[in-house]
């Protein structure tokens, strides 16, 4: 490494010469290439924006100059740029760098982010500040052409072109989102490249006109004088001339000195918001030469000289994601009502498979969550049973959406919610743990989990089959293996399932909870202490009758939900008693997240750093067995145990 040994902060990049920076680009595309073969990570797209993070860093005056990145899952080459080269190794772990953006890790992080089409209003907001305090740097904001056609990128490009302040973005233009893009907006910037440069086209315009016999030289006057206003139209030109917006482009995004002569022209913009438009290559570099652009927007370890994904000799048992794809295949073969939907994470949510084989009836609408719902919606109010398979992180921006347009109006849509509760490495944007609490409040919607990938399934039928809005949230990763050959059959709504009885003392586990909580009962039974064990199956509604019996006749409830204490699983559960007048009558002890960050890392760890494991809930029981025991006994008794 020629340069990047010795660049340990932007301003050593920018001593450089503008000839060396492509150099410089190819180090830093090697190291992410050495790194996340060894520990994994967003590796194609940080690929695909290395030589943007060069010509940014070597452009402005960073940290001065603010730098919003958008996801900020692209962004390894900023990291290896702004002092964190060294600890790129310890991405995604616990205690070791986040995969995305944090204000906390480095000055040289503006904004946080994880989830997309922030950028634009941050920026804006930024730039506005900057301008009402009077004070001179440039904010520059990158996003990704899928991210560009989310609501709030679009919202806020509405109020940037109004207020016309100085305001940059560059615009990482590589046709996809994690699966290739969709959409309009798309097609809008494909049109904008086949029309080569804007300014060829606007010369090539301007010849046309003088050609036209009489009027030629005035129709070139005129066009001049409504600022490029024919070449605009000629251009799907809405973005870059109708709303307010300067368009430089398009660039070659892995150029890096053609990079660095657009930003600095960019700079020169002075009345207001310009876009720089960089057409780039996913996985740019990467040592695979199939594109298989699935596989390497974010990879595991792999070989850095194939490119494949070394291969573990362990056979595990297919994801609740796959489950949930094959489920929803089987009964949208058997129901022509229903129709399914991803918000631009058609991999993610197993719901490829379902595009694939019912194009008619599944749709990608692109990172659009609030649009998903409402679309979701509108198919309800015509007799459809759309099931929007969103995950619990993301359904989070279409919470009005949920509430004032499915709930309110008792429409029949299914919330499939993958990857709830903790997630692991992509860390505290990531993590599943409100959607309990987010959802619950709200009457009509009910809400469900499954113990197991087979009850997932019979959870799917359910809920396409109740007529008002359901969801049901599962985990990241693997189901148990457990037996799935059976079709998919309806449950009893709001009924709890009883998979141990007995005792003083019953565990009420929600969802994947319930595997730790029967492992616990297992370990405590061998202490010699029984307890009966229940299968929630419903937070909304509760299972009350058997709730209620449970806490006239037990002495400790314990409830144990892989999510937020406040307004969670628990919560219901004490709110029951409390409205039933015999909240005094039981102990009742809530297991779950409490009101902290949690951070990135193996979600085992996670899990066991919140007691929301076997080992957890058994130790949890027994502090609360005893100390029941102590106030069951004379206080001069519990001294001379102690
Ligand atoms: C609100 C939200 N929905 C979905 C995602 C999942 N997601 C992460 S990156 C990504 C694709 C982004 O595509 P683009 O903006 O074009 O950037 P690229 O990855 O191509 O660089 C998606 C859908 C997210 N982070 N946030």
């Amino acid at each position: 490494m020629r340069f990047l040994s010795e660049i340990n902060s932007p301003a050593d990049l920018r001593r450089l010469r503008i000839d060396d920076l492509q150099e410089v680009a190819d180090e830093v595309r090697q190291f992410i290439i050495d790194t996340c073969s060894r520990v994994g990570g967003h590796t194609g797209a940080s690929l695909g924006a290395v030589e943007l993070a060069v010509a940014m860093h070597y452009v402005f005056d960073t940290p001065r100059d603010r730098l919003v990145w958008d996801v900020g899952h692209q962004a390894y080459a900023h990291k290896i740029l702004t002092g964190r080269r060294d600890e790129l190794h310890t991405i995604k772990q616990y205690g070791g760098l986040s995969g995305f953006l944090r204000r906390d890790e480095s000055e040289y992080d503006t904004f946080g982010a994880g989830h997309a089409s922030t950028s634009l209003s941050a920026a804006l907001g930024m730039a506005v500040a900057r301008d009402t305090k009077g004070e001179d740097y440039h904010v520059c904001a990158l996003i990704g052409d899928s991210s560009l056609a989310g609501g709030m990128a679009m919202e806020a490009i509405n109020q940037a072109g109004h207020l016309k302040s100085r305001l940059i973005v560059l615009l990482n233009d590589n046709e996809m989102s994690i699966a290739p893009a969709v959409g309009a907006l798309s097609g809008y910037l494909n049109r904008i490249k086949g029309a080569q440069s804007y300014q060829h086209l606007k010369e090539e315009i301007g010849d046309a006109l003088e050609s036209v016999p009489h009027f030629g030289e005035r129709l070139r006057r005129a066009a001049k004088s409504v600022k490029d206003a024919i070449a605009a139209a000629v251009l799907p030109g809405a973005l870059v001339n109708e709303l307010g917006f300067k368009y430089i482009g398009y660039v070659d995004g892995h150029n890096v000195p053609n990079l660095v002569r657009a930003l600095e022209a960019a700079k020169q913009v002075d009345d207001g918001p310009v876009i720089v438009h960089a057409l780039t290559t996913k996985g740019k570099g990467f040592p695979n030469p199939e594109k298989n652009y699935y596989a390497y927007h974010a990879t595991g370890p792999f070989d850095p000289q194939t490119g494949l994904p070394y291969k573990s000799n362990k056979v595990s048992p297919p994801t609740y994601t796959q489950i949930f794809g094959e489920t929803m295949c089987e009964l949208m073969e058997r129901d022509a009502s229903i129709v399914a939907l991803t918000a631009a994470m058609p991999d993610g949510t197993g719901m490829d498979k379902v595009l694939e084989k019912f194009p008619e009836r599944a749709f990608d609408v692109g990172i659009a969550e609030q649009h998903a719902v409402t679309f979701c919606a509108g198919m309800a109010c015509e007799g459809l049973k759309p099931v929007a398979a969103i995950y619990s992180t993301f359904l989070q921006r279409a919470f009005d959406q949920v509430i004032h347009d499915v709930c309110l109006q008792n429409l029949n849509v299914t919330f499939a919610m993958d990857r709830a509760g903790i997630v692991g490495a992509d860390g505290p944007t990531h993590h599943g743990l409100l959607d309990i609490a987010y959802l619950r409040g709200y009457p009509n919607i009910i809400l469900m989990a499954p113990k197991d990938e087979a009850e997932m399934r019979n959870m799917i039928l359910t809920a396409i089959e109740y007529p008002g809005p359901a969801a049901i949230r599962y985990p990241r990763g693997n189901g148990f293996g457990v037996d799935i050959s059976e079709p998919p059959k309806q449950i009893e709504i709001g009924k709890a399932e009883i998979l141990q009885d007995g005792g003083e003392a019953a565990i009420i586990a929600y969802g994947s909870m319930v595997g730790p909580a029967v492992e616990a009962a297992a370990n405590l039974e061998k202490d010699g202490i029984r307890t009966t064990v229940i299968n929630a199956r419903f937070v909304k509604p509760l299972d009350s009758e058997l709730i209620l019996a449970l806490a006239q006749s037990m002495r400790l409830i314990v409830t144990v939900e892989d999510a937020y204490l406040a307004g969670g699983f628990g919560s219901a559960v004490l709110e029951l008693l409390e409205a039933n007048g015999i909240a005094d009558k039981v102990k009742v002890v809530r297991m779950g997240v409490p009101d902290r960050i949690v951070t990135h890392g193996d979600p085992k760890l996670l899990l066991a750093k919140y007691s929301l494991d076997a080992d957890g809930i058994y130790s949890k029981i027994k502090e609360s067995l005893e100390v029941l025991d102590e106030k069951r006994m004379p206080a001069k008794q519990v001294k001379a145990v102690r």
